[in-house]
């Protein structure tokens, strides 16, 4: 008999998620009781979760064409409240991922390029003109965040990489160590490294936007450091963190949920409220920190920028979700 571990996340959110122990411990902290005694009835370490706090500000000019329709999640909230396999197949990896250590970072682009690179983040940083843009981000498990993001847009790594004519799509690949990310070791039945991947004309999408920084300081561990990709039209499982190789191919990237499960994480993920997950709906979505349930938005209310890019697919409501 074959059987198959299935993640978390695969169950339905209000299942999956340890809702009411997040809430009861924001509320605790909010009372302002001392760490060690949140960490001693939560199991987790809460002082360390916090050490974030040392992270090198990270200062860039705000693009005002990305406009929210609601306000930002709190910063302490996006760094307690994670997905990151790696670490873990729970929303409390924020303690576990400061094993990770982002600098120095080398980063390899290779594949249908002219020249392969390799590079270190921070000479990747210093070439590109840095700016922050607030954008939504909606997970397929039907909850959402809004961050205020740090980066540069995929296209100008695009530019950068000179792929050759053949290229139609990038994979990307998270840093594969056991020794760092316990959930690695502890989860061995996972398709390691975490892969995802795009088409060329989805990665020269302005939308587009890969990270180094968020809510004005250098991004954090668990949100994905040094490097990670924002899709925001797409379910947050596109959204590639720890980024270490991005391979220029002709062949479409096969991606970790996908390996796992074609069926319920393909590849093209776009947010469409009117296709539900085999499992759930995702018809709406809960707003991290307000709890707020409100409707999704086709594309995530990113339709004007990305639609065009699916025009003339045969079927759009099936390429719409897979
Ligand atoms: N390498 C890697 N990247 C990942 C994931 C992961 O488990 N591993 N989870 C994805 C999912 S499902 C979501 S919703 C977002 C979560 O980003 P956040 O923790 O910054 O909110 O990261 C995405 N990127
Ligand atoms: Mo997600």
């Amino acid at each position: 008999m074959h059987i198959r571990k299935s993640p978390s996340w695969q169950l339905s959110e209000a299942e999956a998620t340890p809702e009411t122990v997040f809430l009861n411990r924001r509320q605790i902290m909010a009372g302002g009781l001392a760490a060690g005694a949140i960490a001693a009835s939560s199991g987790l370490n809460i002082s360390k979760a916090f050490a974030q706090e040392g992270r090198a500000a990270l200062e860039a000019d705000r693009n005002e064409s990305f406009e929210l329709d609601r306000g930002l999640t709190p910063e302490d909230v996006n760094l307690n409240y994670n997905n990151f396999y790696e670490f873990g197949s729970h929303k409390e990896i924020a303690s576990a991922a400061q094993a990770l250590d982002p600098r120095p970072w080398e980063i390899t682009i290779d594949g249908m390029v002219e020249k392969p690179i390799k590079m270190d983040v921070d000479d990747l940083m210093a070439k590109m003109t840095l700016e922050e843009r607030l954008y939504r981000h909606r997970c397929v498990e039907a909850w959402s965040m809004t961050v205020p993001w740090i980066g540069f847009p995929l296209r100008k790594l695009v530019e950068m990489a000179a792929p050759t004519s053949g290229a139609k799509f990038v994979r990307m690949e998270t840093f594969n160590d056991p020794d760092v990310a316990r959930g690695i070791k502890t989860q061995p039945w996972y398709p390691w490294p975490y892969v995802e991947g795009v088409t060329m004309a989805e990665a020269q999408n302005d939308l587009s936007f890969l990270v180094v920084g968020a809510y004005g300081k250098v991004v954090a561990n668990q949100m994905g450091a040094p490097l990670r990709l924002a899709l925001p039209w797409k379910y947050g499982f596109k959204s590639i963190k720890s980024i270490v190789r991005f391979t220029f191919t002709d062949e479409r990237p096969v991606s970790f949920w996908e390996q796992l499960q074609a069926r319920e994480y393909g590849f093209w993920a776009n947010v469409n409220p009117e296709v539900p997950h085999p499992r759930w709906s995702q018809a709406t979505e809960r707003v991290l920190h307000t709890g707020d349930r409100v409707p999704t938005q086709l594309f995530n209310g990113y339709a004007e920028q990305v639609a065009g890019l699916y025009e003339g697919m045969d079927d759009l409501g099936d390429a719409l979700y897979r």
